[in-house]
């Protein structure tokens, strides 16, 4: 089994070879959705950082390009580092922001747009004649300055702002600075700070987008404000120091500009994460086709980088996700992957009505296959939820005994990419805990403890990470 992790992916996007980190500008323009992404042409370890580009019709088969942007010039040459697109009102025009690390490696903002706006592949793009046009202000660290988000409108799109990831070290804060254009060529920086968080260090690739309140709608940042209470907006950093996507929903006043968690207990860098995974770098866009935001996040390699030259290339997209927020809590978002993944399934196979026993493990023949996507639905006898008063009130997916540790109500789940002998396997499970309160609690936990035989690959101690989350939202699991 160790060998599967030597092979090509076939859902996952990923380039023909070497390595590959944070997606880019995302958009979808003209009929085909973009995907730039941070790029060594060179090596299947991180350097050289250029930007590939691919196309898709759908989101899912993809058409490699030329790479779009490479470091050519004295403020990107140490590197093409991350950014976003913003298409402008009212057709269209797509600007790009990027990070360029300067040949002294000072990190500067750059604006790019496309040589040929006429053509759908956006093939060739330019850099503009005035870069850099945003470096360091004053008391922030020239290499704590970067990752320009998807600039949103301001006084009926007479005024753009841009969002920009960084630190302040006195605190070990968190930060994220905004400017304001008109032209996205000069730009002033607002005073204060959208948000901060203390003790959360540098935050890379911020995201920033208004969500639906009203309807399972995705919404655009240029989208005139919709009415007072419609909407909430979403603040997502991706933390350095830990290297995990963490979210928290609140509001934003724009006249302050300032943003508020709705649960301070739940901020970002201290809150919930978009995933539990390998899971970095992430950005959303929106998706004017079909009226909802997608979310791309980068999926880096466990193994070592010698693994990973000697198999030529690093790290995959993982499948792209529809964004919501969960109108029935109001206390966290909602993806799922995106609905054209489906067109991949091949042929399928169902396991109905299958019974599982207490400690058992239960062999599926699914013939031979080396990607598998996987529905599982799983119901508990309502007479062993009633028997059970109180459950591991404690339960933590890191700390509880992974996927081995028996408790009255779990874990019961999926060995995947499980070997004959089951020496190699991950387990994906759940496990539901009762509190003292009555209340059923769902966890959903993987343990990568016996992932692989080979040595050298990084694990946590445990290898469990988990989600909390309500009993309704884990029936179905993929
Ligand atoms: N990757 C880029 C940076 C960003 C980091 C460089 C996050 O712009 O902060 O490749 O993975």
């Amino acid at each position: 089994n160790s060998m599967l992790s030597w092979q090509r992916t076939a859902f996952h996007f990923q380039p023909e070879k070497n390595w590959m980190n944070d997606p880019d500008a995302p958009l979808w323009y003209k009929g085909w959705y973009h995907l730039f992404y941070q790029w060594n042409p060179d090596s299947a370890v991180w350097g050289n950082i250029t930007w590939g580009h691919a196309v898709s019709r759908d989101l899912v088969h993809w058409l490699l390009l030329p790479p779009a942007m490479v470091p050519d010039r004295w403020y990107d040459a140490n590197g093409v580092w991350t950014g976003s697109a913003t298409l402008l009102p009212p057709d269209g025009r797509v600007v790009v922001l990027y990070t360029g690390s300067t040949n002294a490696s000072v990190q500067v903002q750059n604006l790019a747009t496309p040589a040929d706006p006429s053509d759908p592949l956006l093939l060739r793009w330019l850099k503009c004649a005035s870069n850099p046009l945003l470096l360091p202000p004053p008391g922030v660290g020239p290499k704590d300055f970067r990752d320009p988000t998807t600039a949103w409108s301001v006084r009926n799109r007479s005024a753009w702002r841009v969002g920009i990831g960084s630190k302040d070290d006195s605190r070990h804060a968190g930060i994220a600075l905004v400017y304001e254009t008109e032209d996205f060529l000069t730009y002033r920086l607002l005073p204060g700070r959208l948000h901060e968080v203390p003790g959360t260090g540098m935050w890379e690739c911020l995201d920033f987008y208004p969500v639906s309140t009203a309807a399972d709608v995705g919404l655009d940042t240029s989208a005139e404000p919709p009415p007072p209470g419609a909407v909430k907006h979403v603040l997502k950093a991706s933390l350095d120091d830990v290297k995990h996507d963490y979210y928290a929903i609140g509001d934003y006043d724009p006249d302050g500009n300032v943003w508020v968690p709705d649960d301070p207990e739940n901020d970002v860098g201290i809150g919930l994460r978009l995933d539990y995974g390998k899971y970095y770098a992430s950005k959303t866009f929106y998706d004017e086709t079909k009226r909802r935001r997608v979310l791309w996040g980068w999926s880096g390699e466990t193994d070592s980088e010698n693994a990973d030259l000697l198999k030529g290339w690093a790290s995959v997209q993982t499948i792209p996700r529809t964004i919501l927020y969960d109108r029935k809590t109001g206390s966290n978002l909602l993806l799922w992957p995106i609905e054209e993944v489906e067109s991949l399934r091949l042929s399928s196979k169902e396991f109905i009505d299958t019974e599982l026993d207490p400690g058992s493990i239960v062999p599926l023949d699914v013939g031979r296959a080396t990607q598998l996507d996987k529905e599982a639905e799983f119901a508990i006898e309502t007479e062993a939820l009633a028997r059970t008063a109180e459950a591991d009130v404690g339960y933590n997916c890191s700390t509880s005994g992974g996927a081995y540790g028996r408790g009255a109500l779990g874990p019961f789940g999926l060995l995947v990419l499980a070997g004959q002998d089951l020496s190699e396997q991950t387990a994906v499970y759940f496990y539901v805990s009762r509190g003292t309160d009555g209340s059923l609690r769902t966890f959903v936990c993987s343990d990568e403890l016996r992932h692989a035989c080979r040595p050298r690959l990084m694990t946590s101690s445990r290898g469990c990470t988990g989600a909390r989350c309500r009993c309704s939202t884990a029936k179905r699991s993929r």
